[in-house]
């Protein structure tokens, strides 16, 4: 390698952040918290670890058992050469989750208590319902669905908007003991009748439609469409429910669409924009939800489940293409989810509480649901999109619930930094206290501008670390209690061993960096891959006997701090350094001109690999939007001056977008495609927006 001290080209555009910088926990938070300290923290991690029973049963007192198991607490196998993988905590023991969160709320007084605002997808349209009234559609839902013939073990399909009933849905399934299974509403038709299928499920609940931002999504058509492959597919779905949530029937909709009727507006929280959409019905399948909610009785006993009993399955993409349905079951899952909740954003009675995610996607599960109910905080179900009206929207709903906790993603706070930071600061967010990120490494110039300029300087920021299998954070902070660094998730909550592994599959102790794994099964960690419980060894436990793989790779420093690097196939060789595309990504996006940039491996005759960059510029950036030969340089010196020069990447070109999920994680699958100039890009079914591959083909270098 060339040329190692190079460092003329620096430019001030570049900041430079010291990776060791650390936060001191706000002080103000202290004082109330639930963890006060980090010695109380390694106190109780330390008892969580070394008795496990001790410390989930203590949580578990907090909820109702209908009856005790007379069995063990935990008993697992985490190694294959062992026998087949299994992990059961509190089997034996009875219990229901929706009971949990509401009807024991109710009986502690919380009855009055909110539950949720609802934030429309327009402002002013909003509103909220308490835990009472929560219950009460709950119990009328359960009805429903029991009404329908389903069961205790069926899977429940559900394809909707934000809304309320999306909630009321999962808990009346939790309480007659069926199974949901979400679908984020933005999948393809394709895509939901694969989970439909796949999953064997008998009902789907959905709704008439939904604005996304300034985009009417005809949700009823897709689950037609997806209806329509299962039934050909020799499958049919008996039931589908249709929450009405926006079309006003016009003439034209009903003369084509018989028996539907005109469906009272039932719905339980606020006014709902009321647009024309055009719905197909067909009768004896479908149910407007306002109907069969008319007669429904307003009682209904919980179905006493075991606490092994499965909850809800939810699809995570795997790497052979085929999505896994992971599987969660209802003790541990609900142990888990409050506990996490409970200490992480350090929960107070007086919390207004806002995690952004869907509740299509296991954040939205676990962070907008089952946690904050389980905890009988008041929190937001939020259906808008971070831009709409405009890119204040986030912070105006802030001012307007007074939130105290804030969960969002890294590429949300990204896509937000772009803006004036008028668009955050003329909104008042003295409310705040806790910060949270979530989906992807953070890098520290997001996280720093998060801390600075939506926190003022003065919110905790807890970077949590996790996975839809691990059921809740596995590594994150406790927000009054760790000292933060910025890109740092920090340490393992309690009862969570994590090691790092070498390619051998040898133990890192100390500083270093590898595969993360975890030594011993916590409460909320899957059960299983629906209907595929092999492929579940195989994709966890199989590549490390003894251990449950992330798929994720860490470093450890010095001080012990964890910091995830990114999925192991986002690894890059160069000349036998192994690189983190995270940390190449950090770099480039210290530069001014840059908004996000994503790097991927390609193949290089001689260093075997090399790196190849994706970058999107600032709109407003005062370097203007020119993507020239001088900012390529510019980059170029940064990621040499910051990982070293090993590190410079061979390839940078212009990306105006990047390919994301739906969640918004960025593809590098498909980056690695374009950057080799291979058109056979394979399933884009998850992706947000397929334009963007197009362009990004036409932008490429001339000589890569
Ligand atoms: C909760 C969720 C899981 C994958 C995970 C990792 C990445 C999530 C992260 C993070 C770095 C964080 N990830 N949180 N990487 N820092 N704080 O996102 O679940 O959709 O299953 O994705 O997301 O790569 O393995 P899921």
């Amino acid at each position: 390698m060339s040329d190692t001290n190079n460092q003329g080209s620096q430019s001030q555009h570049i900041h430079y952040h010291d990776p060791n910088a650390k936060f001191d926990p706000p002080e103000r938070l202290i004082k109330n918290a639930h963890i006060k300290s980090f010695t109380q923290y390694q106190q109780m991690y330390e008892q969580s670890i070394n008795d496990p029973e001790l410390f989930w049963s203590q949580i578990a007192e907090q909820f109702h058992w209908e009856s005790q198991s007379s069995g063990q607490f935990l008993d697992y196998n985490f190694d294959v050469r062992k026998g087949p993988i299994f992990i059961k905590w509190m089997e034996g023991a009875r219990t229901n989750i929706s009971f949990n969160m509401l009807d024991r709320n109710v009986e502690k007084g919380l009855g009055d208590k909110v539950a949720f605002y609802w934030e429309g997808n327009d402002p002013g349209d909003h509103g909220k319902i308490t835990y009472q009234e929560l219950l009460e559609k709950v119990c009328m839902f359960s009805n429903v669905l029991k009404g329908l013939g389903i069961k205790k073990g069926n899977r429940v399909a559900i394809y909707m908007p934000m809304i309320v009933e999306l909630v009321i849905c999962m808990l009346a399934c939790a309480r007659i003991g069926a199974v949901h299974s979400i679908v984020f509403a933005g999948f393809s038709a394709e895509s939901l009748s694969d989970r439909i299928l796949d999953a064997n499920c008998c009902a789907i609940a959905t709704a008439d439609g939904v604005w996304r931002g300034s985009k009417l999504l005809n949700l009823k058509s897709i689950v037609d469409k997806a209806l329509e492959i299962c039934k050909e597919k020799g499958k049919p779905v008996a039931t589908c429910i249709v929450v009405r949530h926006m079309s006003v029937l016009s003439e034209e909709a009903s003369s084509d669409s018989n028996n539907v009727g005109e469906a009272p507006d039932e719905s339980p929280v606020g006014k709902r924009p009321c647009k024309k959409l055009k719905i197909n019905w067909q009768p004896g399948r479908d149910h407007w939800w306002s109907d069969l909610m008319k007669t429904a009785d307003k009682n209904c006993d919980p179905e006493w489940v075991d606490a092994e009993d499965p909850l809800f399955m939810l699809y995570t993409s795997g790497s052979t293409g085929k999505p896994k349905g992971v599987l969660h079951t209802v003790a541990g899952y609900m142990l888990y989810a409050a506990a996490t909740t409970k200490y992480v954003f350090d929960l107070q009675p007086d919390d207004i509480y806002w995690c952004t995610a869907d509740i299509g996607w296991i954040t939205g599960h676990t962070y907008v649901c089952y946690g904050p109910l389980g905890n009988g905080v008041s929190g937001i179900i939020f259906e808008g999109t971070p831009f709409y009206p405009d890119a204040g929207r986030f912070w105006a709903v802030i001012e307007k619930y007074k939130v105290t906790k804030f969960y969002t993603a890294p590429t949300a706070i990204r896509s937000l930094m772009k803006f004036e930071d008028n668009f955050v600061t003329k909104y008042n967010r003295s409310s705040l206290r806790i910060l949270g990120t979530v989906g992807e490494p953070i890098n520290p110039e997001a996280w720093l501008w998060y801390h600075r300029v939506v926190g003022n300087s003065e919110c905790a920021i807890v970077d949590t670390f996790w996975q839809t299998e691990t059921g809740g954070h596995v590594i994150t902070p406790l927000p009054a209690a760790t000292k933060t660094k910025p890109g740092s998730a920090t340490f393992p909550f309690f009862g969570i061993v994590p090691a790092i592994l070498s390619d051998e599959g040898k133990e890192i102790t100390g500083p270093g960096e590898g595969y993360l794994v975890f030594k011993q099964p916590w409460p909320g960690i899957m059960r299983t891959v629906f209907g595929n419980h092999e492929r579940f060894e195989i994709t966890y436990f199989k590549k490390f006997p003894g251990y449950y793989t992330t798929g994720d790779g860490a470093k450890r420093d010095e001080e012990g701090y964890l910091w995830i690097t990114g999925r192991i196939d986002d690894m890059v060789n160069v000349s036998g350094h192994l690189l983190s595309t995270a940390e190449v990504e950090s770099a480039l996006q210290e530069h001014d001109a840059v908004s996000e940039a994503a790097s991927v491996s390609h193949p290089h005759h001689i260093k075997g690999e090399c790196i190849y960059c994706f970058v999107t510029l600032k709109e407003a950036s005062h370097l203007g939007e020119l993507f020239n030969d001088e900012l390529v340089k510019e980059l170029t010196a940064a990621v040499r001056q910051k990982i070293g020069p090993f590190a410079q990447p061979d390839f940078i070109q212009n990306a105006p977008a990047l390919p994301k999920t739906r969640s918004g994680k960025i593809m590098r699958r498909i980056l690695r495609k374009i950057a080799v100039n291979d058109r056979d890009i394979g399933d884009t079914s998850t992706l947000a927006d397929e334009t963007v591959i197009d362009t990004l083909f036409k932008l490429r270098p001339k000589d890569a």
